[in-house]
């Protein structure tokens, strides 16, 4: 059954995978799915068509046969429970690697977010550096706890799960700040260094390339 995901045509990103097109594709290599990538422009994004697929005018979005998502934590979620390789077959390990998911994206991510937010929008408010000192303990905090359950394990729980790789992919975007120090910093590497990871970013990397050299990729197989 073929499998339609949606990308930016020129991400802003340029090319660092942090849109959030690269968990859908990390996940789908690390279970050995082809996919071709449907570019939107954003405009593109914000029209009928594209809604209909993502009710916010956003990517990424997933096609696989009848099965039409949105969310990246849902797509990935659809891709674990769908091929075998990213969520453990017992019920117990299982569940706990899709609460892994919902903690990255529902108690890490939201504080990434809003000091990434902050930091665009905030910037010339009397009040910025407050605020943001505010924002980064807030994350210290949370990612001290992360990394208090990590401990001295390689991943979140006993083998490399969807779990780690939506924790990954919203710690990435930490990348080059310091508050993303060790062990999280490891974890991310040691991340990264998977092969399905290094395949997923050179795909991406590939269309920010080709939309910087004037090219228009229509579709981009794994
Ligand atoms: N909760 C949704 C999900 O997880 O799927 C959020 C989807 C989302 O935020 N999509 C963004 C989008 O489509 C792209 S990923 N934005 C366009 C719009 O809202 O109009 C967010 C993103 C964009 C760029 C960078 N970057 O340049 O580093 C990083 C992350």
């Amino acid at each position: 059954m073929a499998i339609e995901i949606t990308a930016f045509e020129s991400s802003p990103d340029r090319g660092q995978g942090l849109a959030r097109d690269m968990p859908v594709r990390w996940a789908l290599e690390e279970v050995g799915q082809d996919y071709s990538v449907r570019l939107q422009s954003f405009a593109a994004l914000k029209g009928a068509d594209h809604r209909a697929r993502q009710p916010f005018g956003q990517i990424p979005t997933l096609q696989d046969g009848d099965v039409a998502l949105f969310e990246s934590g849902a797509i990935v979620l659809h891709i674990g429970s769908t091929w075998p390789g990213l969520l453990p077959a017992g019920l117990p390990a299982r569940a706990r690697a899709i609460a892994w998911i919902f903690a990255a994206v529902s108690s890490v991510e939201p504080l990434i977010v809003e000091r990434e937010t902050a930091g665009y929008l905030e910037r010339d408010q009397a009040w910025f550096d407050a605020r943001n000192a505010l924002l980064g303990d807030r994350i210290r905090r949370r990612l001290s706890d992360v990394s208090v359950h990590l401990g001295a394990r390689d991943w979140l729980e006993d083998e490399f799960t969807a779990g780690d790789l939506m924790m990954v992919s919203v710690l990435r975007r930490l990348k080059n700040d310091s508050l993303l120090s060790e062990p999280l910093a490891r974890y991310v590497a040691r991340a990264e260094a998977r092969p399905a990871f290094g395949r997923a970013f050179h795909a991406q990397k590939a269309v920010f390339l080709s939309s910087q050299s004037g090219r228009t990729l229509a579709a981009t197989p794994s």
